[in-house]
């Protein structure tokens, strides 16, 4: 149902674009850096990128060691921003990369764990804002050639999950603390400016750099770019995403990478949207499709509240559990985004038991219920306060439960097709789970004559969600009673 309702979008898009032209005056603000596009990308990449549903994003540093907490102290903030916390000297910082030696790690296991997870793609830090570069960078001494362990860790995480099918995003932070030239503020004086100038030739050649060294990376990540120095640079921004396409092409890049003529970041003064998908969704979620507006998105989504590096201590906030990660991928998935929950491993390089288990939770639900979830959409049937309704072309329909209700009924409300001669009739009703088949009763009709079904759905024996697939067609009103053998 994506792909359908990405191509009715386009096709309205078309048509209406030129209406709204006129109407709207949707290009009423002159720019030059505005969206290179508007609407949609209908490329196999951008497709193959819409049907992930679930994805994996894993934060990955020299905050690892620290891990939340400097000399007794335990920091509350994010552990991946302990460097700008006063209790910790920066000279300590900036240090930690000497003891970096992350032992246990295993890309192998790591791609392993992700993939039994059902993640279809992995989003990983390669820099974050401390400028640790977890690459050989050849532009700066502060990466991982430079410490104990040495070894390339992007190029292992590329090669290993990508041997189980799962493709990988970089993250890139603009923000980069190391370096002399970044700064929030834009330069002032002619010696600021000079050495701004170096760090953003500094940050186009690692960009390049990214792009040459793992030529099967699809997308690139783009964080930190809300400081105005960055802002401020949107024109030359601008060229550099085109050069970067320009190398790779089907490259996706989402709304965090530049601003723009005005400094409207990830839309443009037009309200169009900047970049391939919009990356506004983070530890939080779209509520409904109109507020959309047909664009593709991402969720991203920490295990606590606001913690994306390893913080040893999880007792400080509210920990989420497998049901509501579920959930929240269910929901993403019903208003046509993706869903990518991080994983915070420690210094050593283990993944810490606690996302161990949310992950194998998580798979364990995958392996019985991702149909509902891979390569499915919106779909047009109102939502019921059990769940959430997921749809595959236009005859798949799945029906995730979350809420069981206590009369053992899951009710549907028809939609009426736009055409008035036909009407939508169930031919097949099953659970996911086994394909058992599911007994669906007539349920009447309101006052506007909208008919309803109810589904039977025995008390559920686990307190995981559980999915109903419903076959549907659209027939000629006359010849519903033909099809209705399914329905009690
Ligand atoms: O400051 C970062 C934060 O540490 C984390 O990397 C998240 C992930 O989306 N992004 C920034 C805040 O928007």
């Amino acid at each position: 149902m994506k792909k359908i309702s990405i191509i009715v979008f386009l096709f309205c898009g078309i048509f209406l674009g030129n209406i709204q032209s006129q109407q709207v005056k949707r290009s009423s603000v002159p720019l030059e850096h505005g969206a290179d596009r508007i609407g949609p990308r209908t490329d196999e990449a951008m497709q193959k990128w819409r049907e992930y549903g679930l994805g994996q994003f894993i934060h990955w540093g020299v905050y690892a060691i620290p891990g939340g907490h400097w000399n007794g102290e335990v920091y509350r903030g994010a552990a991946e921003w302990i460097r700008s916390w006063n209790r910790m000297p920066r000279s300590d910082y900036d240090n930690l990369y000497k003891q970096f030696n992350p032992v246990n790690f295993d890309a192998k296991r790591w791609a392993r764990q992700a993939k039994d997870m059902g993640a279809k793609c992995l989003i990983i830090t390669t820099k974050h804002h401390d400028g640790f570069c977890l690459w050989p960078s050849k532009y700066t001494d502060y990466t991982i050639a430079n410490t104990p362990y040495k070894r390339d860790i992007i190029k292992e995480l590329v090669d290993a999950y990508n041997a189980e099918s799962i493709d990988v995003t970089l993250y890139f932070s603009i923000i980069d603390w190391n370096h002399r030239g970044y700064r929030a503020r834009p330069p002032a004086t002619d010696e600021e400016k000079a050495s701004y100038e170096e760090f953003k030739q500094f940050t186009r050649n690692q960009l390049i750099e990214l792009l040459q060294n793992y030529p099967t990376a699809t997308g690139l990540w783009f964080d930190g770019t809300w400081d105005q120095a960055w802002i401020q640079q949107a024109p030359w921004v601008h060229e550099l995403e085109r050069e970067l396409r320009a190398m790779r092409p089907g490259l996706i890049i989402g709304s965090r990478f530049r601003a723009d003529d005005h400094g409207k970041r990830h839309y443009d003064s037009n309200g169009d949207l900047l970049g391939d998908y919009d990356q506004t969704y983070e530890r939080n979620m779209p509520e409904t499709l109109e507020e959309l507006n047909g664009v593709d998105w991402d969720c991203v989504m920490t295990v606590p509240e606001n913690q994306w590096g390893y913080h040893s201590d999880w007792s400080l906030t509210y920990v989420k559990k497998p049901f509501e990660f579920i959930e929240m991928m269910v929901k993403a998935v019903s208003l046509n985004g993706n869903f990518v929950l991080n994983f915070g491993p420690d210094g050593k390089g283990n993944i810490r038991p606690e996302e161990t288990e949310i992950a194998k939770e998580i798979g364990a639900w995958m392996k019985v219920n991702s149909e509902a979830i891979y390569g499915a959409g919106n779909s047009n049937w109102e939502k019921q306060g059990w769940g959430y309704y997921t749809q595959k072309g236009d005859n798949k329909l799945y029906l995730t439960v979350l809420n069981h209700p206590l009369n053992n009924m899951v009710r549907v409300k028809v939609p009426r097709p736009a055409d008035n001669t036909k009407v939508t009739i169930v031919e097949k009703a099953y659970f996911l789970d086994g394909k058992k088949p599911a007994i669906v009763r007539n349920a009447g009709r309101d006052k506007f004559n909208n008919i309803y079904y109810d589904i039977e759905s025995p008390r559920p024996s686990s307190t995981m969600p559980y999915v109903f697939v419903l076959e549907i067609r659209e027939v000629n009103r006359d010849e519903r009673d033909n099809y209705q053998q399914a329905i009690m």
